[in-house]
């Protein structure tokens, strides 16, 4: 059976003891870059050979030398392209594509010369014969004997850019400390019967590759919105923060506004701002007790407050609506941690689907992901919220804040939060936080002394920032590309 490259070469390495590839190449007429592969996995077999880096300087024909080679020179064809009574010189300058070169080339070898008795310059043959070096000279570098010409020459024809030198990069080969002639065949897998027999003592195994790529799986893609879910979710777990539970999109407007102190009249209780749901209408299951207390801080205040003093109704409360914030788990979360018999502090967070009917546009659908996160403890302050911010961005490679005074109906104080964006070199709204009022956390039945902070961002807008969309549609929506799910590069939010 004819051997192959990798054995042709180890065979005459035997014979020789040492060799350039460029000379294997030309010695086994294969293109040197087969020969460097073939090198390559000899050298992954073992120590086989030693392979010394070498560096040659060889010349190469340019394409105008080549032309030269099959042509002759240009001063040669402006001689043969002369008859003999000669050629008025602007018709020969038009003669061959480089006249100009080879007239002057001509001229100063003393093969031509010009005529202007009639008037017209006429030029003409001043030699019977030319010898045409340096077509002879390029042939000689075609066969690889540069040597046989002068460097003087080689230098003249470089500047003509008939001729360029090159270095070419190639190995010394000598026999190795595990020099053979075959390959050693390497074992893919340790198998049973090997352990079994004993034979994997004599038998070699290929080394991992650590740095293969994994195979694509077939499916199972995740949609860049939940990339980045598991990332907050990673980041809020790594925090210590315990996951609310979020499974209830429909809501009541008790949960969902009432419990948070927000007035029965707030516009964002208005049908323009709010799904409310027609079947069922009502929701009718309340805590008794606390939705009395709940009624009585909003008309008639308590706890220090004044409360709002209008005519709270029962009848709004009752309306279902499709929530429009994740913060109505956080009321329902912390009213079951007020019945606790004794407090204990919590840090509590919730990623999930809230929906507004708000206007539509290239960042806004009718529903979002909220991000929220909420820390319930004895004596907490504006600080603590300032310093959990700080903590939390910085996980999404985020280190530069800002925060400026902002109004929510159940916090109090509340701030906008605002980073620079090193990707996006500006300054960008990243989320909304505060400190929820004593009219939401007393009626509850918290101790007096428990203070709960809390912050809230979306899901929608870092996953565009983070895999640069512009357009939300072409993250979420009927008109997504799903090619688009496979092609998105895994999530590193603090890279
Ligand atoms: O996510 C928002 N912006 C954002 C966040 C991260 C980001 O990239 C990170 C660098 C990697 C880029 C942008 N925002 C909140 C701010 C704006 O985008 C805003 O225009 C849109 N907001 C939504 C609401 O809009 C109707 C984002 C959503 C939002 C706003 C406020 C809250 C939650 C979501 C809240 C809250 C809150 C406040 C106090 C107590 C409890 C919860």
């Amino acid at each position: 059976m004819a051997l192959d490259l990798t054995e042709k070469i180890l065979h005459h390495l035997n014979k020789v003891n040492q060799v350039d590839t460029l000379d294997l190449a030309q010695l086994f007429k294969e293109d040197h870059q087969k020969v460097i592969g073939a090198l390559k996995s000899i050298q992954a077999n073992g120590d086989l050979v030693n392979a010394e880096p070498q560096t040659h300087k060889r010349w190469e024909l340019s394409g105008e030398g080549k032309e030269v080679v099959e042509k002759g020179s240009h001063e040669a064809v402006v001689y043969y392209s002369l008859p003999d009574d000669g050629m008025p010189q602007s018709e020969l300058m038009k003669a061959s594509p480089n006249a100009k070169v080879g007239f002057s080339k001509a001229m100063s070898l003393g093969w031509v010369q010009v005529d202007k008795a009639s008037g017209t310059p006429i030029v003409k043959k001043k030699c019977d014969t030319i010898d045409d070096t340096v077509q002879k000279n390029l042939k000689l570098i075609i066969e690889n004997k540069d040597n046989a010409i002068p460097d003087k020459e080689k230098q003249e024809y470089k500047k003509r850019k008939l001729l360029q030198e090159i270095v070419i990069k190639s190995f010394l080969l000598t026999k190795g400390k595990e020099f053979a002639t075959e390959l050693k065949k390497f074992e893919a897998d340790l198998t049973t019967e090997m352990l079994l027999n004993g034979s994997w003592k004599n038998l070699s195994f290929k080394a991992y590759n650590l740095d293969a790529l994994g195979v694509p799986p077939e499916g199972g893609y995740l949609h860049p919105l939940l990339k980045v879910r598991t990332e907050f979710r990673q980041i809020f777990l790594e925090m210590g923060f315990s996951e609310m539970p979020t499974n209830n999109f429909v809501e009541n407007s008790f949960w969902n506004f009432d419990a948070l102190f927000q007035p029965q009249q707030h516009p964002a209780r208005d049908a323009h701002d709010t799904f409310f749901i027609s079947d069922p209408k009502l929701s009718t299951k309340f805590p008794e007790d606390y939705l009395k207390r709940v009624k009585h801080v909003h008309s008639h205040g308590g706890y220090g407050s004044q409360g709002y003093g209008y005519n709270w109704k029962l009848g709004e409360a009752q309306k279902n609506l499709l929530r429009t914030h994740t913060t109505a788990c956080s009321a329902r979360m912390l009213y079951q941690l007020a019945q606790q018999k004794e407090f204990k502090p919590v840090k509590y967070f919730s990623i999930d689907r809230v929906f507004r009917n708000e206007t539509l546009d290239a960042t806004h659908l009718a529903e979002f992901h909220q991000v929220e996160g909420v820390i319930a403890d004895y004596n907490l302050n504006l600080g603590h919220l300032i310093g959990v911010l700080y903590e939390f961005f910085n996980k999404l490679g985020i280190t530069q804040l800002k925060f400026k005074p902002a109004y929510n109906p159940y916090t109090e104080p509340s701030m906008e939060i605002f980073c620079y964006h090193p990707g996006l070199k500006k300054w960008i709204e990243v989320g909304n936080s505060g400190m929820f009022r004593p009219e939401m956390l007393l009626p509850m039945g918290l101790p007096n002394k428990v203070r709960v902070i809390a912050w809230g961002l979306s899901l929608e807008r870092p996953t565009m920032v983070k895999y640069g969309y512009n357009n939300i549609r072409d993250l979420v929506g009927p008109k997504v590309d799903l090619q688009m799910v496979q092609n998105t590069p895994i999530c590193r939010l603090d890279k």
